[in-house]
């Protein structure tokens, strides 16, 4: 009697395959973010590189009030600053810029407290104009200084006191910390924790070159607020109450790109966000640590395409599946269950 039935892949490789499968399955838990990974062709800068806005000139006048006007003046980061000093009364008036950023100077001092404080710490300028004279006060900001306030005050006798003080705001124009964060279809920032260790100056002015590595379009949203917890249910609310330090829109497609400039005024975690519906409810989130320790993840990340724990696992998979189908090519059949019964 002969057997006419067909040779069935459920007899020999029956019980190789659900090995075979195994494998396969095990392996394509390895390789999600390897499309990601990959050179992306390179497409328009959407945001902007941070350059230094160069020189600046500003005229003041010197009044007998005694006052400055204007009293406020900008400079820019990694620049010279030329101020025309007008004085326009029939008193002698100084324009003396404190060394000290971010200080403001205490009116109820007495003159010799007040020369006892420059004396002290120094001066980025001190020029004595004239009634009816005309000077130049030029200080050189270096990049450090961006986002610093420095008070300007008349420290002839009770001119200071009187009224006659200001400030220069410099601007954080020049290239700050450069790091860089990718987005991905999957809703993650890779990497989802960025690191300046340790600035030399706070302010840092700090610029994040975000590159999409998918098609859907994201945001890069950092929270205002240091050692703060957002969740998908209090950020709306959070940033109605207190702006972001940044919101750059990160365009739809691989390879575009933003940069997200922002300035972070004292150390602390901040955590960034995908603001667009669902995305951080998805698990779009990451940590900007700014002068303090990154904690070791509890599980260390892995930085490889595929974990070890994966590969051994699909070779071993598929060894055993290699394995079993080799043995029945050569002996017509799998070897018996034990206890199995042979069917002859
Ligand atoms: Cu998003």
């Amino acid at each position: 009697m002969t057997d006419v039935r067909p040779r069935r892949l459920s007899g020999p490789f029956a019980r190789a395959l659900p090995w075979l499968i195994a494998a396969l399955v095990l392996a394509s838990i390895g390789f999600p973010s390897a499309a990601a990974i990959g050179r992306l062709p390179s497409a328009p800068l959407v945001g902007y590189a941070r350059t230094a806005s160069g020189n600046s000139t500003v005229a003041v006048n010197l009044t007998d009030q005694p006052r400055y006007d204007p009293s406020a003046i900008t400079a820019n980061a990694s620049a010279t600053l030329s101020v025309e000093l007008r004085n326009t009364g029939r008193y002698v008036h100084t324009y003396t810029v404190s060394n000290v950023p971010d200080v403001v100077l205490n009116t109820s001092w007495t003159p010799t407290e007040l020369d006892a404080f420059f004396n002290a710490n120094g001066s980025l300028a001190n020029v004595s104009v004239a009634a009816g004279a005309t000077a130049w006060a030029n200080i050189t900001f270096n990049a450090t200084v961006g986002g610093d306030s420095f008070e300007v005050v008349s420290v002839v006798p009770y001119q200071f006191q009187a009224g006659m003080w200001g400030f220069v705001n410099v601007t954080a124009t020049g290239p700050g910390q450069m790091l860089s964060d990718n987005t991905t279809d999957s809703y993650q920032f890779v990497p989802s924790t960025l690191d300046v260790p340790s600035p030399a100056h706070y302010p840092v002015v700090i610029d994040v070159l975000v590159t999409n590595t998918g098609s859907l379009g994201h945001t890069f949203t950092v929270s205002p607020l240091a050692n703060y917890t957002l969740s998908p249910a209090n950020f709306t609310d959070t940033f109605s109450a207190n702006a972001p330090l940044v919101s750059a829109p990160v365009p739809g497609g691989a390879g575009s790109t933003v940069w997200a400039n922002l300035t972070v005024k004292a150390p602390g975690i901040y955590q960034y966000i995908c603001t667009v519906t669902g995305h951080f409810a998805n698990g779009m989130t990451g940590f900007l640590y700014v002068g303090v320790p990154v904690p070791p993840p509890p599980v260390a990340p892995s930085t490889a395409i595929v974990d070890t724990w994966v590969l051994v696992g699909t070779v071993s998979l598929l060894a055993v599946g290699v394995l079993l189908a080799v043995v029945a090519s050569y002996s017509g059949r799998f070897p018996r269950r034990s206890g199995g019964h042979d069917h002859h």
